[in-house]
């Protein structure tokens, strides 16, 4: 590890302690934005510290400066050392479960001496917990849920982690001798949005080798299975691993095996079983004569189908849409026009708003919007009406120094706990688009509140709309079903939040959001430097869900976005007008708002 991110992985630990302790929460937001801003720098903090330039890293002051020097020279933070007698580590991983705050979780800690998840999950099966001051039957059963819920998630990888895991075994695994091909299989290659192992499959004339190489991987703290031309292997951090070696020839018919879905496969062999023909990890065959093998392409074709994308073999249909002819045209990456939900470093982002533009530009879309959270998310710097104005001089100012995208206007604007916006009308109709989320009073009518912000005919869209965080938290309690129907009645578009721990709508949300004719917007939340490419999460949940390019707002044009936008719908279609309680708004060309471009 470079000292870089040494440094940064203790700041990032600064900053989870800090908020434990329940200390100014400007603290710990600074003691993050440096850490990353280490992990970005190109140079080393030990140049940096000996030439007096620690302070050229943005949001490295002289506290931090002081740490670092301290690291450096002493291997060991002196400020760290004392807020980690502070805190057993237990307690960090119990601040991560949802339903326990950091005040009860002290108080616990205090009274009953609960340091890890087993001491609360013991006190909880004893009753140790009730009776306690402030702690209701309710409030044990949240703890119960979210510790069930942590353990569940805990078990599974995220995406980007799977991913590179993945990604690194194959580098090592490509070039052993005798390799022809190697690919990811398993939930991976279906993107699942968790994965419980990855599976990797390769064609390879020498099997052997293949397997050596890969249970001597860097990576491998334990060899769990180990034959001739299959192994599975366990990571330090616990996450599993499993390899297949199959001859070059039945490399095809082994990648749609090992793809799975189990459901799919078990459904497309007794589609082919009907058909006179069998199917299995060697090829297809008809008797004792194998028709195909080679590559998964054939496969499908032998059995009279398209080849159909790995994101859909679910057995949700596909099959039978296959058989019909009638698969639908997945959206790609490629097909996405613009992002419409980032962070600047206006708010809780890190991103120049002009970096954000330059990104976006290369990313090849042709808009962005800039959509800083509103006043209420104090804790993530949301902006008053003042500093949003404010805002727009300098988003007027970047549109002239970066050309060829363009910079829409918009806010992420808080649902209040009473259902109303954070901004007024007069505020949000400037803005050229407009994103509506919950972030606090998760157990609030959330319902109601999502309800009552789609019907004001300025917001576009609902971010987030279930809450989730994978592996944390289960989300709002929010009941989707009508979220969904006004949602197609209003004409507001339901995000798929693209960040890899959200990805909310989930791909089973989207597709029956989509049926309800709701439209789809891949939001990506970026931000920080990086964060933009998580569309590439969104697309996937997309066409898990069957989505086209057609489904997806930002897969139009800004021409067509902005025509489309809903207030304009609603302010010339009667029906939708009487929904609106505070009255439609007249199109209205603005003299003060960002849109107005001379
Ligand atoms: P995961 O690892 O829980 O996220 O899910 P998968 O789908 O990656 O499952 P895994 O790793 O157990 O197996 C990888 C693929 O291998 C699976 O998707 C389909 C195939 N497979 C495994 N076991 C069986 C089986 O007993 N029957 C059939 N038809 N396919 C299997
Ligand atoms: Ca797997
Ligand atoms: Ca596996
Ligand atoms: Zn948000």
């Amino acid at each position: 590890m470079s000292q870089n991110k040494q440094i940064a992985t203790l700041l990032e630990e600064a900053a989870d302690l800090v908020e434990f302790l329940g200390e100014n929460p400007f603290r710990s937001s600074a003691y993050r934005n440096a850490a990353r801003s280490l992990e970005a720098a190109a140079e080393d903090v030990e140049t940096l510290a000996r030439e007096g330039r620690l302070k050229e890293v943005p949001g490295v002051g002289k506290g931090i400066a002081i740490w670092i020097g301290e690291f450096l020279e002493l291997g060991a933070i002196r400020e760290l050392e004392e807020l980690r007698k502070k805190v057993p580590p237990g307690l960090l991983v119990l601040r991560r479960v949802q339903g326990i705050g950091p005040k009860t979780l002290l108080m616990l800690h205090q009274t009953l001496g609960i340091a890890s998840l087993r001491d609360m999950k013991q006190a909880i099966e004893a009753g140790k917990l009730e009776g306690l001051p402030g702690i209701g039957a309710k409030k044990i059963e949240n703890i119960r849920k979210g510790l069930e819920y942590f353990e569940r998630g805990a078990e599974r990888l995220s995406l980007p982690e799977a991913r590179e895991l993945a990604g690194s075994a194959m580098a090592a695994l490509a070039p052993v001798r005798g390799v022809r091909r190697i690919e990811v299989a398993g939930s991976l290659r279906r993107w699942q949005e968790t994965i419980g192992d990855v599976d990797i499959l390769c064609s390879a004339d020498e099997p052997e080798a293949v397997i050596e190489r890969f249970v001597t991987l860097e990576v491998v703290a334990d060899v769990l299975g180990r034959g001739p031309t299959k192994a599975s292997i366990r990571t330090a951090a616990g996450r599993q691993m499993d390899l297949r070696v199959v001859p070059d020839d039945s490399f095809g018919a082994a990648l749609q095996y090992f793809t799975g879905s189990k459901a799919h496969n078990v459904k497309l062999r007794e589609m082919a079983q009907g058909r006179g023909l069998k199917v299995n990890e060697y090829g297809v065959f008809r008797g004792e004569e194998r028709i195909a093998g080679r590559d998964e392409e054939d496969v499908y074709a032998a059995l009279g189908l398209p080849w159909i994308p790995p994101e859909l073999r679910e057995d949700t249909g596909e099959i039978e849409a296959a058989i019909e002819g009638r698969l639908p045209k997945l959206v790609t990456l490629e097909e996405v026009r613009g992002d419409l939900h980032v962070h600047s470093d206006w708010s809780d982002g890190s991103m120049p708003i002009e970096a954000v533009a330059r990104r976006a530009k290369e990313l090849g879309y042709g808009y962005v919007v800039i959509s800083d959270h509103s006043r209420s998310a104090s804790y993530a710097g949301g902006l008053t009406p003042e500093r949003l104005r404010e805002q727009w001089e300098e988003i007027r100012r970047v549109r002239k120094s970066v050309c060829g995208i363009e910079i829409l206007a918009a806010s992420e604007v808080d649902i209040l706990p009473d259902g109303r916006l954070d901004f007024p009308d007069d505020v949000l109709r400037e803005l050229d688009w407009v994103v509506a989320s919950v972030h606090s009073g998760f157990k609030l009518n959330v319902t109601e509140r999502m309800r009552l912000a789609m019907e004001n005919p300025h917001v576009d869209m609902i971010a987030h709309p279930t809450g989730r965080i994978l592996s944390r938290r289960e989300g709002y309690d929010v009941d989707l079903e009508p979220v969904i129907a006004h949602a197609a009645r209003t004409g507001t578009a339901l995000e798929i939040n693209c960040y890899p721990d959200r990805l909310d709508l989930s791909d089973a949300n989207a597709r029956r959001a989509r049926r309800q004719g709701v439209p789809i917007v891949l939001g990506t939340d970026s931000h920080h430097a990086g964060n933009l490419e998580f569309m590439e999460y969104g697309v996937r949940v997309a066409r898990r869900a069957g989505l086209t390019a057609a489904d997806i707002t930002n897969c139009r044009e800004v021409s067509e976005l902005k025509e489309g936008r809903k207030r304009l719908r609603v302010a010339e279609a009667p029906a939708a007008e009487a929904a609106a309680p505070r009255g439609a708004t007249p199109r209205r060309a603005s003299r003060k708002g960002p849109s107005s471009r001379s």
